[in-house]
């Protein structure tokens, strides 16, 4: 099978911390993904409510192993993960995966954060971590797309502490960076898909219109970074790569009553938080 990125693609993912997909699903596996994700009660009843310094509220359900739905055929899916192990390098796992729900007018946002400046807490040695940020939804500036500072991956992990209800990256850091390195707003299609580096700072702001922004995260760590201890998410387990198609066979199945979420006490990262 012929790689999956172009030798640019990788490399503007090295320079940038992060890399745009286009397509990454089609428009069939798209509709599928938002219809399952629409219907799906056990996801919702399960989110946690993850409140930003305003008070507003993002729901954001969490599970750490693919199931047999069609956010599992999208995780394991060899399109997705062949470009995850291209990027960061080696053999990944699932490290867990979340659908990050911005209502209108009531989704909330998400301060400066690197996901590895919670994931380092788990006994992850190194960043060799990277997610992808699915877009369910058009995601707009008005309706509180994801924000990426470019090369901002470079800067190695940032202290993080309280900030509000969530866990942020140094304010001062956050600031310097700033007016050093340019800041991306992610404004993508439905389907389109954003690799983004465990170190990439990255943020949203609420959604104040009248559409909802609803993204699918899948989160991947590397076999060679097997966690040096238990924590919340999983340590090294072998993913089952599916074929492209399983997107489609599976169609807009929602996740099994057997499906367990992280729910929010058991989460013992610093802060509180999610990830
Ligand atoms: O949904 C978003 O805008 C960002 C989510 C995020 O940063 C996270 O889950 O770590």
């Amino acid at each position: 099978m012929p790689p999956p990125l172009t030798t640019d693609q990788v490399a503007a993912f090295h320079r940038d911390g992060y890399l745009f997909v286009e397509g990454l699903l089609d428009s069939e596996e798209t509709m599928l993904l938002t219809e399952a994700a629409r219907k799906d009660e056990g996801m919702q009843r399960a989110a946690m409510d993850v409140k930003d310094t305003a008070g507003r509220r993002t729901n954001l359900s969490l599970w750490n192993h693919p199931g047999d739905d069609i956010y599992g055929a999208i995780a394991r899916s060899e399109r997705i993960v062949n470009a995850m192990e291209e990027l960061l390098g080696g053999e990944v796992y699932h490290y867990h995966s979340k659908l990050s729900a911005k209502e209108p007018r009531v989704g909330g946002a998400w301060e400066w954060h690197q996901d590895y400046g919670y994931w380092y807490q788990n006994g992850c040695l190194f960043p060799d971590m990277a997610s992808v940020f699915i877009a369910v939804d058009a995601c707009t500036k008005e309706n509180g797309c994801m924000q990426v500072l470019r090369g901002s991956h470079l800067l190695g992990r940032i202290e993080h502490g309280r900030s509000g209800e969530q866990t942020g990256a140094d304010p001062e850091r956050v600031r310097e960076a700033l007016k050093r390195l340019e800041l991306v707003y992610c404004e993508m299609a439905p389907g389109t898909g954003l690799y983004f580096h465990g170190n990439t700072l990255h943020c949203s702001v609420a959604n104040t219109s009248d559409k909802s922004r609803w993204g699918l995260l899948c989160c991947y760590n590397t076999r060679a970074n097997d966690p040096y201890k238990e924590h919340h998410h999983p340590r090294y387990t072998p993913l089952v790569k599916l074929p492209d198609s399983e997107i489609k066979t599976t169609g807009a199945k929602p996740s099994a009553a057997t499906q367990s979420f992280l729910a929010q006490e058991k989460d013992r990262t610093i802060g509180g938080r999610n990830n």
